[in-house]
């Protein structure tokens, strides 16, 4: 075994208890200070999926490698986690766990998306793996591999060296993307999977050796707003089932924007349903994608998830995280209390100028489209790509507003004198489809009705544009914009970040939690 940075009580602990042995793979030694667990940005990890075996709690996780402005999934290898106590930080880290083309001879090299790793009947551990299939005329080529492995640290060899157990060819034609599979072995000894995305779920049981259908493959319904990464789990005699759920509004226990995911969960009585709707256990995270894994250790039970959170983090740059999940027993069946999720500890962000941060926004077209999201106007946040959530916009194909607004609205008058807006566009200044920069915008202000700011009349076409103005006092602050027109149609306005600056840098502010009346 090699041990890279090992400290020595952990390393007089975790091999031992770990049940660890020569042949294991490289093994770092990682003591996080709270959520990501891996946080320096080194090692992004994604997609977690957790396994109790004995004292040590795993967790199997993908590698997101995509470069800072890529919005892809650059997954080319699995990576493991393990420890004896959450708490602890102490975390043992097998990165290049696995890959696909090495496990599966049908597989090819990347897209090492979310697996799980089960202990069989047998004893044995089974990895259920999607990747993409070599050789397949199949119009979505994500198939479901199983490969087994006498410890949870591999090696893995293929279980059924013929090729996927499920796939768009296998057990029987589908249309759907096969991936994020969740196993359930039942107490007694029945074996059920779970997997899909896109809106899509299928269930389907399988013989004890973890490999062949004896059922037939089914499509569950009863979760709300299912989009994908389900997670299938059973206590006291009911069936849980966790996912990545999507339903989208402004008054929707779970998104108020379509591309964000909140985890929400289902229960059932017996395994393949019908399955009733239960309600939200983690809200939306940083990254757009959520996926998640709950599993009891120890007597406590805990909920691994991933979040853009670590250094340099982003929706493609996802790192796990873990914290309690309780819950409330006091219904019939149990229901799962919200996660409160956790961060390491963090410096104190130097003073800024930029008021906003602690503003309430608001937007001339509400309810909004639900590919955008107002809160991303002042969260601090400016990407080199962004997608539809990272912005507000107005965008809505056909009829978009001539001269829609944003508004920031303060619990108590701020003092301001600058103002910086940070666009979005997909098309050229002047276009009149798309989104397109605007062809002027200007400031308002409200004293006893919305009044022009002078100064702030600004036609550009950059997409960063600032403009000072004379220093004024105000609880509501407004910017107008005259959208783009090629004088036949209008385009949408999309803005990144907006920020409003005061004469002097003060410590960062949060947007309140309660809602802020409107001035008018
Ligand atoms: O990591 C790739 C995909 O993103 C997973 O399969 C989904 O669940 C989402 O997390």
């Amino acid at each position: 075994m090699k041990i890279v940075r090992i400290a020595p009580l952990v390393a007089l602990l975790l091999p031992a208890a770990a049940g660890l042995c020569q042949s294991e793979p490289r093994a770092i030694v990682v003591r996080a200070r709270g959520n990501p667990i891996l946080s320096d940005g080194r090692y992004y990890s994604t997609d977690p999926a957790p396994l109790v075996v004995g004292d040590t709690l795993y967790i199997l996780a993908g590698r997101d490698e995509a470069a800072d402005g890529v919005n892809d999934f650059i997954m080319n290898e699995w990576q493991l986690l393990a420890t004896l106590d959450p708490a602890s930080g102490k975390w043992r880290h097998y990165p290049g766990f696995a890959r696909p083309e090495a496990v599966f001879r049908w597989a090819e090299p990347g897209r090492a998306y979310a697996g799980q790793i089960v202990k069989g009947g047998d004893g044995r551990f089974y990895l259920y793996a999607p990747v993409l299939q070599r050789d397949s005329d199949a119009r979505d080529r994500f198939a479901i591999g199983v490969a087994v492995a006498e410890s949870p640290v591999g090696p893995w060899k293929d279980a059924h060296p013929a090729g996927p157990i499920i796939s768009q060819k296998v057990p029987i034609a589908n249309d759907i993307q096969n991936i994020d599979p969740t196993v359930l072995i039942d107490d007694d000894g029945r074996v059920y999977v779970y997997w899909g995305t896109f809106g899509q779920l299928r269930g389907m049981e399988l013989a004890r050796d973890m490999v062949t259908p004896v059922g037939e493959e089914r499509t569950i319904t009863g979760l709300t707003g299912f989009f994908e990464a389900p997670w299938i789990t059973k206590r006291n005699g009911t069936y849980y089932m966790l996912y990545a759920g999507n339903r989208a509004g402004p008054d929707s226990d779970c998104t108020p924007a379509v591309y964000h995911a909140c985890q929400a969960y289902a229960s059932a009585s017996s395994p393949l349903g019908p399955w009733t709707y239960r309600g939200v256990v983690l809200k939306p995270v940083s990254s757009t994608t959520s996926h998640a894994g709950a599993v009891e250790f120890k007597g406590q039970w805990y909920l691994a998830y991933h979040t853009a959170d670590a250094r340099g983090g982003g929706h493609f740059r996802r790192s796990v995280a873990i914290d309690r999940l309780d819950w409330d027993d006091s219904v019939t069946p149990a229901a799962i209390r919200p996660v409160t999720p956790t961060r390491a500890p963090r410096p104190s962000p130097p003073p800024t100028r930029n008021v906003a941060l602690g503003a309430q926004a608001a937007a001339s077209n509400q309810p909004m489209p639900v590919q955008y999201w107002i809160r991303a106007v002042n969260d601090g946040i400016i990407r080199t790509a962004p997608l539809p959530p990272d912005m507000w916009g107005t965008w809505r194909g056909e009829g978009n507003p001539p001269h829609p607004w944003i508004e920031y609205r303060w619990p108590s008058p701020v003092t301001v004198d600058e103002t910086r807006i940070v666009f979005f566009a997909d098309q050229p200044p002047g276009s009149g489809i798309g989104v397109a920069p605007p062809a002027g915008w200007h400031l308002e202000y409200w004293q006893d009705g919305w009044k022009r700011v002078s100064g702030t009349d600004a036609p550009g076409s950059d997409l960063t544009q600032a403009k000072r103005f004379a220093p004024l006092r105000a609880r509501c602050i407004r910017v107008v914009f005259d959208a783009s027109s090629n004088g036949s149609s209008v385009a949408g306005v999309g803005v990144q970040e907006w920020e409003v600056l005061s004469p002097r840098a003060t410590p960062p502010r949060t947007p309140p939690s309660s809602p802020v009346p409107p001035c008018g």
